[in-house]
């Protein structure tokens, strides 16, 4: 179904603007704050602090806040990447969001997080000043993700690729993925989980892969958890977007 949906929207897209058009956005000269060097940094948090309205599993988590308050919050709080969702159907998000988060914190790490499925979303992320491009395994055969991946590389991004588990891991693990992330929600049925899916494959990703791991985070001994078998990266959103001040939940959570 999102699938679907996102194929249309990305053929209706590029009716509308022409690659030869996004090609022309200042972003394309600028370097990319790498995700990777972040997370190496040992004073990194690891936390990559996300921007998220609404979902399918909650529906509205927050519509009293700006994305421009919020993401300058994270980013004083001390998160390590900022996550801003443009996804309009699903998640409420969109490229004004993304652009304004990036105008509000140029210096950090972004990540445009979309259900990416063709060359001319990646052009696009580019253009809005993306740094780091999401793939998901479920969504993409192996030979996608080395297209798509392929592609980020060549525009000086970065490729955060996700899984669900082990077999997904291994048929889609190529030399374009920088960093992998383990969804500790299943996408399939959209259910709340813990972090098991985490510690299950933490051992099976290969150690010179920068691991993160993704959603139902919202406890600080989780972050100690993770750490200890392995993880740099954490993506949180929920728990603190359904605050009133998501920066000072931030905050709070890694003091
Ligand atoms: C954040 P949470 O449970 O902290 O709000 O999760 C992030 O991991 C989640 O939004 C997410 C997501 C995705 C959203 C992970 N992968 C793919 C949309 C598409």
């Amino acid at each position: 179904k999102i699938i679907a949906n996102k194929t249309k929207e990305v053929e209706t897209r590029k009716m509308q603007v022409p690659i030869s058009l996004l090609e022309k956005s200042s972003f394309f000269a600028k370097a990319t704050n790498s995700l990777k060097t972040s997370l190496l940094n040992p004073a990194s948090t690891g936390i990559i602090s996300e921007f998220k309205r609404k979902s399918p599993s909650k529906g509205i988590i927050n519509a009293n806040v700006t994305v421009e308050e919020v993401t300058a919050g994270y980013v004083k709080a001390g998160a390590s990447c900022l996550s801003v969702l443009t996804d309009s159907d699903f998640f409420g998000g969109s490229d004004e969001d993304f652009l304004k988060a990036r105008r509000t914190n140029p210096g950090i790490p972004m990540l445009r997080k979309d259900f990416m499925i063709d060359e001319y979303q990646i052009i696009e992320a580019k253009s809005l000043g993306a740094d780091v491009i999401l793939l998901i395994a479920a969504n993409l055969t192996p030979q996608r993700i080395q297209e798509l991946g392929r592609l980020v590389k060549e525009l000086g991004m970065e490729t955060l690729l996700e899984v669900h588990d082990e077999e997904e891991l291994n048929r889609s693990l190529c030399s374009y993925i920088d960093v992998v992330g383990v969804n500790n929600r299943n996408l399939k049925n959209f259910a709340e989980q813990n972090v098991n899916a985490s510690l299950e494959l933490a051992d099976k990703i290969p150690s010179g892969i920068i691991k993160i791991s993704e959603s139902c985070i919202s406890q600080p001994e989780t972050i100690k958890l993770l750490k200890s078998v392995g993880y740099k990266g954490f993506l949180i959103g929920e728990t603190f977007m359904k605050t009133a001040d998501p920066g000072q939940a931030l905050k709070e959570f890694i003091q």
